[in-house]
């Protein structure tokens, strides 16, 4: 039964502030950390529910902002499988975390325990970890309270990389099962790509080392706690912003999103012409990658250039081992992916173009034997389905190099980790593929030039005003409004643009693409003249 009075009690001690709402939005509850004790005490309580529904299985607690600014913080929900909280409890979250007392609070449980069909006899299972963020000490101790509210068997993950925590729930729950996914614990992790790595890598002439940009985050001590464990010869990496103990550090002038945003390298960076660069964010599960040509010019490698990159080299092994006739390649994209990307990857393989939001790629890359999915900002994975899986396994190779091409086909599939985005997972997945290339970042970029893009943000007074269709390409609502975003992109050579609600800020994004640099900024800004 319900512990009505340890709910109310606890919940005492993490009373809610007035005069602002929560909404558990694509990217979980984040905002100022200040405002957030009660609403990561409510999580726990949510997860502890979440467990109870789905028999006790195991479910995560994130606390991380990622590459948001280190005052904020913020929580994510990862469900059995590894993957993100499944949508229809979004709602739950919502109206937990905005429970206006305690009293209200405990009805609001009860509410979520009717409408969800939750057996509470189910003891409820959850493991937690967290990012090098100030904040999250004291939240974590609210978590902890609301599991404990509702007497949870509970794993402490400690401090982890938000991927590492969806493969530790991935982990827990097919431990002993034949669809075990790895050892749950965090060395476990490190030994199982160790080792993919060391059999993909062995062999091969190295190439120069990689530079590391860490956010100055928890990428930092994971990234080096790996490096132990794969040791340095078959990967030479120099870790930079690694400093997770000065105040102020993290995401500041550096990581996955300044580099990607600014198109620029982290500040008092020197790019040293033609050397590889990879910067992270702040909890690891985005990677971009870049280099300086010989006059200085910074050139990026986003998640469309890792997308190119990996499902290439996927289908090429695919077809040495021998199995091109039974496992097909996809990729996923979003509508902020460069044209020019989608004109070369269309060329070579099947390419959906799906809604922002990790869940919305995640999902349509399910469909694919071998489902590639990258957001333009370096967050993305590979997906192998169950079938190709065992096909994979099962294989008999026909000759000496369609064995070879299997082995690392195999020791690819463990390479990848298929929760999430994994910024530690990525960069051994492009760096493995650069290796068997003998591929400079440049010979790498050659695949496709990125078409000049710009993209903005307009403030407008209610951008639940903004109704999009065909994968947010197209503006439903307001009326009128994309028939004018029409006429402006036919004025333009070269021309695409499309105008979005965002799902994480208070705003819509306007993105544009055009022939030249000029247009692209021009046709950007006639579009947020349009819709502001
Ligand atoms: P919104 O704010 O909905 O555009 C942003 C990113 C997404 C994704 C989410 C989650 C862009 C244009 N949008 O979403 O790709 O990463 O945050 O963090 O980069
Ligand atoms: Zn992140």
């Amino acid at each position: 039964s319900l512990n009505e009075q340890a709910i109310r009690s606890a919940s005492a001690n993490h009373p809610r502030p007035h005069n602002t709402t929560f909404a558990y939005g694509t990217a979980g509850f984040r905002a100022n950390a200040d405002t957030l004790d009660s609403t990561m005490f409510r999580v726990g309580i949510l997860a502890a529910l979440r467990s109870k529904k789905l028999a006790g299985q195991t479910i995560g607690i994130m606390v991380t902002a990622s590459h948001n600014p280190e005052q904020d913080n913020g929580v994510k929900l990862v469900d059995p499988h590894g993957e993100m909280l499944h949508s229809s409890w979004e709602q739950y979250a919502t109206l937990l975390a905005n429970a206006v007392s305690d009293d209200s609070l405990v009805a609001t449980v009860r509410q979520v325990i009717q409408a969800t069909g939750v057996d509470l006899a189910v003891k409820a299972k959850v493991v937690f970890g967290h990012d090098t963020r100030p904040s999250c000490r004291s939240l974590v101790r609210a978590v902890v309270d609301g599991l404990a509210a509702l007497d949870t068997d509970q794993v402490n993950a400690g401090l982890v990389t938000t991927p590492q925590l969806h493969y530790l729930v991935r982990c827990l729950n097919t431990e002993g099962t034949p669809e075990a996914y790895g050892e749950p614990t965090v060395d476990g992790y490190y030994r199982k790509l160790a080792t993919a790595y060391s059999t993909l890598a062995t062999g091969r002439h190295l190439l120069p080392a990689l530079t590391v940009d860490c956010a100055n985050g928890v990428g930092a001590p994971k990234l080096k706690e790996f490096l132990k464990v794969v040791g340095n010869d078959l990967l030479p990496i120099i870790a930079v912003r690694d400093s997770t103990t000065q105040a102020g550090h993290l995401n500041f002038d550096c990581g996955a999103d300044y580099v990607k945003t600014q198109q620029r390298a982290p500040r008092n960076v020197e790019l040293v012409p033609w050397q590889r660069y990879a910067s992270f964010d702040g909890d690891a599960d985005r990677i971009v990658f870049y280099y300086a040509d010989a006059d200085g010019v910074f050139h990026l490698l986003d998640g469309d250039k890792i997308a190119g990159l990996v499902a290439g080299f996927i289908m090429d092994l695919v077809k040495d081992a021998g199995l091109d006739d039974s496992v097909k390649v996809g990729v996923v994209q979003t509508a902020y992916a460069n044209g020019a990307s989608t004109k070369y990857l269309t060329e070579g393989v099947p390419v959906t173009c799906v809604p922002t939001g990790v869940k919305h790629l995640h999902h349509a890359a399910e469909s694919y034997d071998v489902g590639v999915y990258f957001e333009a900002n370096g967050h993305g994975t590979v997906l192998f389905s169950p079938l190709t899986l065992s096909t994979i396994s099962a294989h008999s190779p026909s000759s000496p190099s369609a064995s070879a091409a299997l082995s690392n086909l195999r020791a690819l599939v463990d390479l990848i980790n298929q929760t999430v985005g994994d910024a530690i997972s990525d960069m051994l997945l492009v760096e493995t593929i650069l290796l068997h290339r003998q591929w400079s970042p440049a010979q790498w970029d050659r695949a496709y030039s990125d078409y000049p893009n710009r993209l903005v943000k307009v403030l407008v007074a209610d951008r639940t005003q903004f109704v999009t269709s065909d994968a947010e390409r197209r503006l439903d609502k307001p009326e009128g409004v994309q028939a004018a975003i029409d006429d402006a992109v036919a004025k333009v050579d070269g021309g695409r643009s499309f105008v979005r609600p965002s799902g994480t800020e208070d705003c819509v994004r306007v993105y544009a693409e055009a022939a030249t640099r000029d247009t692209a900024d021009e046709l950007a800004n006639t579009v947020a003249r349009i819709v502001h």
